[in-house]
């Protein structure tokens, strides 16, 4: 507990925490289950090629969202890399520049050039008035993303997409699980796009997924995913090796099973940081909608400056100094990152609410690796930090300038 200034890390006190607390430590689930499958497949000697763990993983996905198809992949970068292309997109395709830059990548890396558009700040996810806006003759689609798990508003985007002929894929990384409007993600657009990432509430060490109602698009899509091959000589489309092997299925199966359990943490940890952060001035937690299912992997922060007198930067050194590893997603954004930023440097102007929001948010860990004494230290250190801002920001600035690094941050983020 802090108690003086002085108890802050970063004015040399010792930290809250002697171990890092990340945010994306990951969930290990059942290790007994999955040794045995791990134990399985060598006996087996089948370890990647569409082996019987991929399919098993493929068939309980299906289940969870009731797409009827699914192609699971070596990560979720491939995954959109290959939907994008067994979609048919080209030239142009809107996209937020509020999100993971693996959105865009996926779509530069293969010569698509993606169109930043400015996001909903309520929702924090793409303003299909915004994106209608950007439509141009060399718009061939839109890739919207379900951030921190919360459904785009996927039926408006449809509206646009559809009677233009555009394609519609959605970036669900962040939103297994969760449903919108009694639907599970998973069945809306064209193709939806998981990742089953390491630092992702349901994981396969790396992985990804595309989940599709479309046929025709699921066989295309299974064919990229191997080099193109429809049987052992015949190769029909330009093709990747972007295969999930063996070992990754069983960890994504041995997670799946734990779905509801990691759920249930997540849950119980946002509520818990609702209630311990609920009357700080200017510091609000993003909501989930409960009947939407969320599966609350995300705690979000919004950070109001003048209302806190502390920036989020400021902030986010503070809590890491006290070894509470906070992230800055999706700083800077995408449009500030290059390439995109070197063909673009006025993208900033149209981006009004990216701009806003790269500069407030900021996530607390969260997942089965943490608990509610974490949870309390955390939001502890937060509430000093709030209480206290004004004196922070005057005893750092009377303090003379001394040669540490917490104090060479601090003098740079301070007006
Ligand atoms: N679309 C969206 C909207 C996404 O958010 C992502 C990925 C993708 C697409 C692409 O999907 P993948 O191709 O990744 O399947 C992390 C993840 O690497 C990335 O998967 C994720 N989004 C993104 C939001 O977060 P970093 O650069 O922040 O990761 P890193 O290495 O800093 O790890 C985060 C924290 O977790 C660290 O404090 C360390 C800790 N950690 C990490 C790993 C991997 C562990 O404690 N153990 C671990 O094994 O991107």
């Amino acid at each position: 507990m802090k108690a003086a200034l002085q108890d802050l890390a970063i004015f040399g006190g010792t930290p809250a925490f002697a171990e890092l607390l990340h945010v994306g430590r990951p969930n290990i689930g059942n290790r007994e289950r999955l040794l045995e499958r791990i134990h399985d497949l060598l006996d087996r000697r089948w370890l990647t090629n569409n082996g019987p763990y991929v399919l098993e993983f493929e068939q309980q996905l299906c289940r969870l969202t009731g797409a009827p198809h699914c192609i699971v992949t070596c990560n979720g970068t491939v995954a959109l890399e290959i939907a994008i292309r067994a979609a048919g997109m080209s030239q142009e395709v809107i996209v937020p520049a509020f999100t993971f830059v693996a959105t865009a990548h996926a779509l530069q890396w293969q010569g698509i050039t993606p169109v930043f558009c400015d996001v909903d700040p309520a929702t924090h996810n793409l303003d299909p008035e915004a994106a209608e806006r950007l439509i141009t003759p060399r718009t061939t689609g839109i890739l919207g993303v379900h951030l921190w798990g919360r459904a785009c508003r996927v039926d408006e985007l449809a509206e646009i997409a559809r009677p233009r002929g555009l394609k519609l894929l959605f970036d669900a990384a962040h939103a297994l699980g969760c449903a919108h409007r009694g639907r599970m993600i998973g069945g809306f657009g064209d193709a939806e796009v998981f990742s089953f990432h390491a630092t992702k509430f349901v994981n396969s060490f790396e992985g990804g997924a595309i989940l599709t109602a479309d046929e025709a698009l699921a066989d295309r899509a299974r064919m990229m995913r191997n080099f193109g091959f429809v049987d052992y000589d015949d190769v029909r489309y330009i093709g990747t090796n972007g295969k999930m092997a063996e070992v990754a299925a069983a960890m994504g199966l041995t997670s799946l099973e734990s779905i509801a359990e990691f759920t249930e943490a997540n849950r119980r940890n946002y509520h818990l940081y609702r209630t311990l952060l609920a009357d700080l001035p200017g510091i609000t937690l993003l909501q989930y909608d409960e009947s939407e299912r969320p599966n609350y992997q995300y705690i979000v922060l919004e950070i109001e400056e003048s209302a806190v007198g502390l920036s989020r930067d400021l902030l986010q050194r503070i809590l890491h100094s006290e070894n509470v590893l906070v992230r800055r997603y999706f700083y800077p954004g995408c449009h500030r990152v290059e390439p995109y930023r070197s063909a673009d440097p006025g993208a900033r102007l149209t981006l009004p609410q990216t701009e806003r929001l790269v500069q407030r948010v900021l996530l607390l860990p969260t997942g089965t690796a943490v608990g509610a004494e974490e949870i309390g230290t955390v939001c502890d250190v937060i509430r000093f930090a709030v209480t206290r801002a004004g004196e922070i920001g005057s005893h750092a600035a009377r303090a003379a300038p001394r040669a540490d690094t917490a104090w060479a941050e601090i003098e740079d983020v301070l007006p």
